[in-house]
């Protein structure tokens, strides 16, 4: 556990644990600390790179069988793993993200400005991550958006039953045969690689992915982009979903009802949140107001956590 520092203008930061170079108990003060001999404990760069390795080579054995797959870590899949983590510390919950930084689109509240913009009731989503808000009645301000994203991620990645993989790419779904499902199939699974390979399939050749299996797999990848509703354009190519509804026009009241409201399996195995949902649906996308997104992650964990209850 880190120990409080005292800095010279009385305030105090947790550092180290007790046996740095500042003094024995841990403390680092304007007068007791004697820069001129102040060093770092040594280290050998082997002892860094294995600490890396040991525990991403870990957790890719452990979640090579996951229970729960998110993919995107954008607004509405960062609320689906704060959501379904803290109801079921029992299930292991893997965040597959293409881009090294997660976070999505919510790091600015629209356009460039920053303040993010909640209609309630998804203010009680805020009350439960700590995240505070200034109430103008029917909605809610966060200063700045990125006190949302900071705070859920630093939430989510806290749970000792979630793995973020970022800067890794879902370049396909695993499928088993149902025939007994519309489209003839359950998802079961996801195929992977690092979004660095996965942008090279183009001039490379033979960099096969791998995967993870899991009963459910939750699709929170955004609406239609470079990388944006990924596993409903895949869905339709192999025929599972007839076609893309396509994201309608922006009306920010009918679009963030249907955002929640249609959260669903939209395939056997396979949830679909977010502003992916709206090329499923052709529901309206509905600008910089994010409350459906959080709201769309609590019942994307609703319908998951359904399948952990039979
Ligand atoms: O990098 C993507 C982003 O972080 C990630 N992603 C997409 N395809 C992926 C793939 N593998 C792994 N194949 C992938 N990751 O998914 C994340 C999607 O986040 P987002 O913020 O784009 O979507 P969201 O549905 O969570 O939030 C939408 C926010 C919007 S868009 C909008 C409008 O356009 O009107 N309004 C709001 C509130």
């Amino acid at each position: 556990v880190a120990e409080p520092i005292t800095l010279p203008h009385k305030g105090a930061i947790p550092v180290g644990n007790g046996t740095t170079n500042g003094n024995a108990n841990g403390k680092i003060s304007n007068e007791g600390t004697k820069w001129e001999s102040f060093a770092f404990e040594p280290i050998r760069e082997s002892q860094v790179a294995r600490a890396m390795y040991r525990r991403y080579f870990k957790d890719l054995d452990t979640y090579a069988e996951s229970d729960i797959v998110i993919v995107g870590a954008g607004s509405c899949g960062l609320s689906t793993a704060y959501t379904l983590a803290k109801a079921r510390p029992d299930l292991k919950i893997a965040i597959i993200e293409a881009g090294v930084a997660p976070g999505g689109g919510a790091w600015l509240g629209g356009q460039l400005f920053s303040a993010m913009v909640m209609r309630k009731p998804a203010d009680k989503f805020l009350s439960d991550l700590g995240v505070p808000f200034e109430d103008e009645g029917a909605y809610v301000v966060v200063k700045h958006a990125a006190l949302f994203t900071s705070t859920l991620l630093s939430r989510v990645l806290a749970f000792p039953n979630v793995k973020l993989f970022n800067a890794t790419a879902v370049e396909d779904l695993i499928t088993r045969r149902d025939d007994g499902s519309p489209g003839g199939l359950r998802v079961a699974g996801v195929v992977t690689n690092w979004t660095l390979v996965s942008m090279h399939h183009d001039d490379q050749s033979c960099m096969d992915p791998s995967t993870i299996n899991a009963p459910v797999i939750i699709s929170t990848t955004g609406h239609d982009g470079p990388f944006g509703a990924f596993s409903a354009k895949r869905l339709v190519s192999m025929q599972a979903l007839d076609k893309l509804g396509g994201m309608r026009g922006l009306d920010m009241n009918t679009a963030e009802d249907a955002i929640v409201k249609g959260t669903r399996e939209i395939v056997p195995g396979l949830i679909c949140g977010g502003m992916e949902l709206s090329e499923v649906d052709g529901a309206n996308r509905m600008g910089p107001t994010f409350g459906a997104m959080a709201m769309s992650g609590v019942k994307a964990a609703e319908e998951a956590l359904r399948v952990f209850e039979q």
